[in-house]
């Protein structure tokens, strides 16, 4: 997909700058008594996933403008996503979604192989009408008032566990759509119930060694009330299951100034936290790129994370969900990952001991000032230089336009009309 001479002539230009940067850091954080080495070690370690449907255009309710070369099929999505690790060294897995990827498993699992990638959660999808499907959606699914539609739906929802055995995926992340848009419309306690009930069924046919992730949502498509609205209902969710069901966390479902860090913090201490969708937003769930908006609550959330890893059997997954609607996906979510990994070496700055004491002091301006101290830490050469060292790219995006990957499969993949809505 990109050829190993532009990788290496662009980091040619840019190798010698950053080995400078890069021990100036480490002379820095030795005086600090924290060892450059170790936090590359981690950060080289640490991936996030990318969702397969994150490199098309996404657009909101009102329009979407499709750039040039829009993959075509889910092959076309791995090879951009093959793109973004081969030029990021950060995202080694593709999160499917059903039916939108359905293929031969033969065929995904050829090309994922061939792309260097292996594949992350499974999302089933109940939120919309697909072609040919008996029953609708549009006024519910696993809580729906029919018994017939939950039916449908939790058969989805085991078709696409099928499908992710196949690829040797070892989790399904489950969101719905279902609540109301009018107060009255649905009784909360009947609807819930019913989805539990439905969730039951689902988690009655995970494979032993599989996570079952929730994601709540507080709003949309429903206006009035979600069913799975907040990470209370979430965790009263994944409590009724099971001990292998998961809260996942999407930092773009909750309420503006919601504090998501206490959140995670909270999930953690219950052992419910199953991972992220990482995005960021202004306003409400506006799926903007990670790091974007606010990237001090990134570090914060990631501070909670880094506190809690030596907690036995802590394994969040960790993935993108956001919607470029005016960027070139592939540079979008290249970024966002280096975002995300940014996050995470300065959560690993944090004086740990430090912090905990000035705490204990009730020194506030101190305890603060530790996160900050490591927030403020200029980060970039301990990122840049795990992507050397990995054979990808000091400088992914500039990497990205030298090799005119975009232009080329222009030119292979049909041009897409716009027009209508869709958040994916
Ligand atoms: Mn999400």
């Amino acid at each position: 997909m990109i050829g190993e001479d532009i990788i290496e002539a662009s980091n040619a230009s840019r190798e010698a700058a950053l080995r400078e940067d890069y021990d100036a850091l480490g002379a820095h954080l030795a005086r600090r008594g924290i060892d450059i080495a170790e936090i590359e070690a981690r950060v080289a370690a640490f991936g996030v996933a990318v969702p397969s449907w994150g490199v098309g255009t996404g657009g909101t309710r009102f329009a979407r403008f499709p750039g040039p070369g829009e993959p075509r099929d889910i092959f076309d999505k791995l090879d951009d996503c093959g793109v973004i690790h081969a030029l990021t060294g950060a995202t080694p897995k593709v999160s499917l979604h059903i039916p939108w990827d359905k293929a031969p498993a033969a065929d995904l699992l050829a090309r994922a192989e061939a792309l260097g990638l292996g594949f992350d959660a499974m999302n089933s999808n109940t939120f919309q009408d697909s072609p040919g499907q008996p029953l609708s959606y549009k006024y519910g699914s696993l809580s729906h008032a029919d018994r017939a539609v939950r039916a449908q739906a939790v058969a989805h929802n085991l078709e696409c566990i099928e499908i992710g055995r196949a690829i040797g995926s070892k989790a399904l992340t489950v969101w719905v759509g279902d609540g109301s848009n009018f107060p009255g419309q649905t009784d909360f306690s009947r609807q819930f119930d019913r989805y539990l009930d439905s969730a039951a069924e689902i988690y009655a046919a995970l494979p032993d060694d599989w996570r079952l992730f929730t994601e709540h949502k507080m709003y949309e498509p429903a206006f009035y009330s979600t069913v799975v609205q907040d990470w209370g209902t979430n965790y009263m969710i994944a409590q009724t299951l099971g001990e292998r069901a998961f809260c996942l966390v999407d930092l773009g479902h909750h309420a503006p100034n919601v504090n998501i860090e206490m959140i995670v913090a909270r999930l953690i201490r219950a052992g419910k936290l199953g991972g992220f969708h990482f995005n960021d937003s202004k306003y409400g769930d506006d799926d903007l790129d990670a790091g974007s908006i606010d990237p001090f609550r990134l570090f914060l959330v990631f501070n909670e994370l880094v506190g809690a890893e030596a907690t036995p059997g802590f394994d969040p997954a960790h993935m993108l969900d956001q919607s470029h609607n005016v960027t070139d996906p592939i540079e979008s979510l290249m970024l966002s990952a280096c975002e995300v990994q940014r996050a995470y070496a300065q959560a690993l700055l944090v004086d740990r001991a430090a912090l905990e004491g000035f705490q204990d002091a009730n020194d506030a301006l101190m305890a603060t000032g530790v996160l900050k101290a490591a927030f403020r830490t200029d980060v970039e050469p301990i990122l840049a230089m795990a992507r050397l060292r990995k054979g990808a790219a000091v400088d992914p995006v500039a990497a990205y336009r030298a090799s005119g990957y975009r232009t080329r499969v222009a030119g292979e993949r049909p041009a897409v009309e716009g027009g209508s809505g869709g958040i994916v």
